[in-house]
């Protein structure tokens, strides 16, 4: 496959990069601190950039993006305190607590393989990627199928601007995302029962809905480890799995991708997955959800409450399979 490996316009040889990078600009160096405090016990950014390579201290520069109003919520904003230290991230673990685990990814140097049904496969560094890209801020709603819920100041562009670099062939139904798979780095992927690599999908009419959003940044700065940096998808209007974290693989297929837990269980986690309230999953009902940090029950929204956005879609689909 003919790759493309574009070095960022400000590269310098590795480790003059990063000291000359955060210092060269006094914003760069306080959002760095603020970061390393952020997460209590976590590797300080700074020092990470340093010794392992870290996609975030290298593009700090990009933050805040302005706000694009068209997407706001009519709840609070979850603080990042919750929101960073209650996450789905098995390849870090089973359990919410993986913030810590997860400083461990590596996120320089970061390729992002773009194949399948494209007029020209290309795999571009993520640096290079994100300066490509306008940024914006975006306030969305998160519902887990776990019928927990959270609203999250996400930082990215839309999918269809990478839609449009790929150039994808009108063969393309499918666009198929892949996380990394590195079981030394990521203690979850030592657990061989799970189908890794953590993979999901969506259709192309999906893809080019502007509410799909490629993220990377949350908070004003650069995407935190435990959200799945340094690339990753949010769909709010489907349940959260889909949205599919620490991307190195985006894909254009003619065939409907299994994703990483329809693969596990498909009666429970299927490919639409759009949020419903009057679809219970098979062990529990989703007319509610909690709210994280205030702990509130408030009712779900079919699709999340973005019907007007979304609900075009799946005309003459609504079938209960639909949303499972
Ligand atoms: N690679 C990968 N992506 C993933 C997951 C995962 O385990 N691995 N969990 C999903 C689930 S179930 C949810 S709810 C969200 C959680 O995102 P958050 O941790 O930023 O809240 O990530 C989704 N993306
Ligand atoms: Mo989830």
């Amino acid at each position: 496959m003919p790759a493309i490996h574009r070095p960022p316009r400000w590269a310098v040889a590795e480790g003059a990069a990063t000291p000359e990078l955060v210092f060269a600009n006094r914003r760069a160096v306080l959002a760095g601190l603020g970061l390393a405090l952020a997460g209590a016990g976590l590797v300080p950014r700074v020092v990470k950039a340093q010794t392992q390579g870290d996609a975030a201290a290298r593009t700090t520069f990009l933050y805040p993006a302005q706000r694009n109003r068209t997407y706001t919520v009519d709840r609070a904003l979850t603080p990042e305190a919750v929101s960073g230290s209650y996450n789905n991230f098995y390849e870090f673990g089973s359990h919410k607590q993986i913030a810590r685990a997860a400083q461990a990814l590596v996120t320089h140097p970061w390729d992002i393989e773009v194949d399948g049904l494209v007029e020209k496969p290309l795999t571009i560094a993520f640096e290079d990627l994100v300066r490509r890209m306008a940024l914006e801020e975006r306030l969305y709603r998160h519902r887990c199928v776990e019928a927990w819920s959270m609203t999250v100041p996400w930082t990215g562009f839309p999918l269809s601007a990478l839609l449009a670099l790929a150039r994808p062939l009108s063969s393309a139904r499918f666009v198929r995302f892949e996380t990394f798979n590195d079981p030394g780095i990521a203690g979850g992927q030592k657990q061989v029962w799970y189908p890794w690599p953590y993979v999901e999908g969506v259709t192309m009419e999906e893809a080019t809905n502007d509410l799909a959003f490629l993220v990377t940044g949350a908070y004003g700065k650069p995407l935190a480890e435990q959200f799945g940096a340094p690339l990753r998808l949010a769909l709010p209007w489907k349940y959260g799995f889909k949205s599919i974290k620490s991307i190195r693989r985006i894909s254009f297929t003619d065939q409907q991708p299994i994703g990483f837990w329809e693969e596990i269980a498909a009666s429970e986690y299927g490919f639409w997955a759009n949020v419903n309230p009057d679809v219970p999953h098979p062990r529990w009902s989703q007319v509610e959800e909690r709210v994280l940090h205030t702990g509130e029950r408030v009712p779900t929204q079919l699709y999340n409450g973005y019907a007007e956005e979304v609900a075009g879609l799946y005309k003459g689909l609504e079938s209960a399979s639909l949303y499972r």
